[in-house]
């Protein structure tokens, strides 16, 4: 395959002059300071970044795939350097000059094959036990920010041995930088399947990116292979896992808990190999849903059902916590749950856990849930309960990218370090956007699309092939 330096590239199509002799800084404007807390320390300590990671060497353009098949630091490295020097120098439809169809087609494929082998909830963190020094990162919705994503793993640290990730879903949608935020992440799952965790968000479906800008950001950078490129996006989605439990103490998921789809059976049958489950899909009678039911759940469906028998993918992708009790069909959002604090405490207690991370609401979710804490900070805890706590967590800082006002959320995003021994007291990094985010064209009518993703269309999805 030919490779060029960016100094081959034909400069008469790009906007910008070529750097000649390109030795990428990914990291330029970075803010010069993260603030982080614990829950139990309410003053703010000055976070030190760990020290750059070594400087990458000139990127070739367009990518390619290691000829040995192996992805390594270094091929990440030089994805970080293209995606970002793109992002601010070329066109979006010269995105395959960047990464050619083939190469999309051979990282997808590849982390697909691990991700759809992952169950429903995965284990980290728990089998054995963890040497001292391993951390796990929680990051939130990104949703496209590639650069505010670039500057929480260079402030968090890359992932390593001892550095897991456990992303919690919504990469894509709204913000312009999508594919990039999502092909990064799955070449670090490639390279790094047993450290980086990647889980769906509501937005990794066919509904939600038909809406709010994946599909449009995906067919501008890849015309005419545009729509093959969306499908593959669109398989890989269904592959990601719901939820995770770090350290057998932590459950994180996007939206966050469940309902029960079964009820035991009679007695007739009780302890009977043959043991029937009754399946309970209807509102009455909701009650919070077990980790062995996630477990079972199928989630490889493009858009999770909001009514059937297959209802935990989208309460795991979509519910919401509330400040009143008990658990109750999630009107403002037309799919999922809201649970009360007294959910969080029978599903904490009953599975022995201290703390639930979810994300799924920034600010301009937040600014319309009267009772819950808004998102300036990136993160709030929701509930506080007996046996733990609940944390909603949003990394996409100055969000949303696109908004059709002057005023802005301005809000900070955050990530959360658990540490050993116990991984059970969140440590909580607050980050300010990356200025200037590089001028773009947004891929969805950001005026007309409503803030937050309020009033889904049920009927549009009911007729989704
Ligand atoms: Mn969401």
């Amino acid at each position: 395959m030919s490779s060029k330096h960016f100094s081959d590239l034909d400069s008469s199509a790009l906007p910008n002059p070529i750097p000649t002799d390109v030795t990428p800084a990914p990291f330029d404007h970075l803010p010069s300071t993260t603030t982080s807390s614990t829950l139990s320390e309410s003053e703010e300590i000055p976070c030190t970044s760990s020290s750059p990671s070594s400087t990458p060497p000139p990127i070739h353009l367009p990518l390619s795939w290691p000829p040995d098949a192996t992805l390594s630091l270094q091929w990440i490295h030089h994805l970080i350097a293209a995606f970002d020097w793109s992002s601010k120098n070329l066109p979006p439809s010269h995105f395959p000059s960047v990464l050619p169809v083939s190469v999309f087609d051979t990282l997808i494929l590849t982390a697909s094959k691990i991700l759809h082998k992952e169950p429903n909830c995965l284990k980290i963190l728990q089998d054995s036990p963890p040497s001292s020094d391993s951390t796990v990162v929680v990051v939130g919705d990104i949703h496209g920010q590639f650069h505010d994503l670039l500057f929480l793993l260079q402030d968090a640290g890359f992932p390593s041995e001892n550095r897991f990730f456990v992303f919690n879903g919504d990469y894509v949608d709204r913000g312009a930088w999508g594919l990039e935020t999502f092909l990064l992440l799955l070449a670090w799952k490639v390279f790094m399947p047993h450290r980086v965790f990647l889980l769906r968000g509501n937005h990794e479906s066919k509904y939600c990116t038909s809406v709010y800008g994946f599909e449009k950001e995906v067919l501008t950078k890849y015309g005419d292979r545009g729509k093959h490129v969306y499908r593959k996006c669109l398989g890989c989605f269904e592959g990601l896992p719901l939820a995770s439990i770090i350290a057998g103490c932590v459950y994180t998921a996007h939206g966050g808990l469940f309902r029960s789809v079964s009820v035991p059976s009679s007695k007739r049958s009780k302890g009977k190999k043959n043991r029937r489950i009754i399946l309970n899909p209807e509102a009455k009678g909701l009650s919070l849903g077990s980790l062995e039911e996630l477990s079972k759940a199928r989630r490889s469906v493009l858009d999770p059902p909001w009514e059937g028998l297959n209802l935990i993918p989208g309460d795991v992708l979509w519910s919401d916590p509330s400040m009143n009790p008990g658990l109750s069909p999630n009107r403002e959002r037309g799919i999922g749950l809201l649970w009360g604090p007294d959910c969080t405490e029978e599903f904490l207690k009953k599975f022995d856990l201290k703390l639930i991370i979810r994300s799924h609401e920034g600010p301009d979710a937040r600014e319309k849930r009267p009772g819950l804490a808004g998102m300036d900070q990136g993160y709030t805890i929701d509930h506080v309960v007996d046996s733990g706590k609940l944390i909603t967590l949003f990394s996409a800082p100055d969000y949303p990218q696109f908004q059709a006002t002057e005023e802005r959320y301005k809000n900070k995003g955050a990530y959360i370090v658990l540490e050993p021994p116990n991984f059970d007291v969140p440590i909580i990094h607050s980050f300010e956007a990356i200025t200037p985010r590089p001028k773009v064209k947004a891929y969805y009518d950001f005026e007309d699309v409503i803030d937050s993703d309020e009033e889904l269309d049920l009927a549009s999805m009911a007729t989704e092939p």
